[in-house]
């Protein structure tokens, strides 16, 4: 069913929170998510209305713990116990400083208020924009938020079960009223990790929306 404006992206207590709209997660990228680059056009439509606008960036160190080329024997998308928890092994993406980690040429970046950068540290991954996934170590967001006064959070871009799905359930879980705009977000799916992440997200009480709010 269609509803009007429900994400309210105009309000000030209120932020769009686009994820990892990056090179390498768009098609011809190292970590290619189906149709991934199709989100742009809905984000840059909510990016239009939005006061309040972040943006998060994977950006990892060569060698970064989280490729399967760092590890012996293993592959992309093998499973590895870190010190910290089961973690997918990916290929090498979203370097620091390439044109893979780069945002998306035809998003509206120059709107982005605050970029959070996040898998920089070599031994440890981030999927969400507020905890490393230790889910101890913070990213320093939630700080911002709040001191911005944003209560609410209206969240898109790559990958839907991945990044995104982590973000929204931290978000929820620290209090953030929180919803996906599921027509502008693409996912990985590995091994009904999407599915997965709907229910996660829908048990959490996270709005998932089927349209894009103008
Ligand atoms: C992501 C896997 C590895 C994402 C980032 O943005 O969803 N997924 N790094
Ligand atoms: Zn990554």
């Amino acid at each position: 069913m269609r509803k009007q404006n429900d994400a309210n992206l105009g309000a000030s207590n209120t932020a769009l929170l686009v994820i990892d709209v990056q090179n390498d997660f768009c098609p011809g990228g190292h970590l290619a998510v189906e149709a991934g680059d199709i989100v742009v056009g809905p984000i840059n439509q909510m990016i239009a209305g939005a006061q309040n606008v972040v943006a998060t960036q994977d950006w990892h160190p060569h060698g970064h713990s989280s490729f399967a080329s760092s590890h012996p024997d293993k592959a992309p998308f093998d499973a590895i116990e870190m010190p910290y928890g089961t973690q997918t092994l990916w290929p090498d993406h979203c370097i620091q400083g390439t044109k893979g980690a780069a945002f998306h040429k035809s998003l509206q970046a120059d709107a982005f208020q605050m970029i959070v950068r996040k898998g920089f540290r070599q031994a440890i991954d981030s999927y969400s924009a507020f905890f490393e996934n230790d889910h101890k170590t913070i990213t320093g967001l939630d700080g911002y938020l709040r001191n911005r006064q944003i209560d609410r959070l209206v969240l898109a871009g790559l990958a839907t079960d991945y990044c995104v799905a982590f973000s929204a359930l931290d978000a929820a879980s620290l209090g953030y009223k929180v919803a996906v705009v599921l027509p502008a977000c693409r996912a990985i799916d590995l091994e009904g990790s999407l599915a997965a992440q709907i229910t996660a997200m829908g048990n959490a009480g996270i709005e998932l929306l089927e349209y894009v709010p103008n």
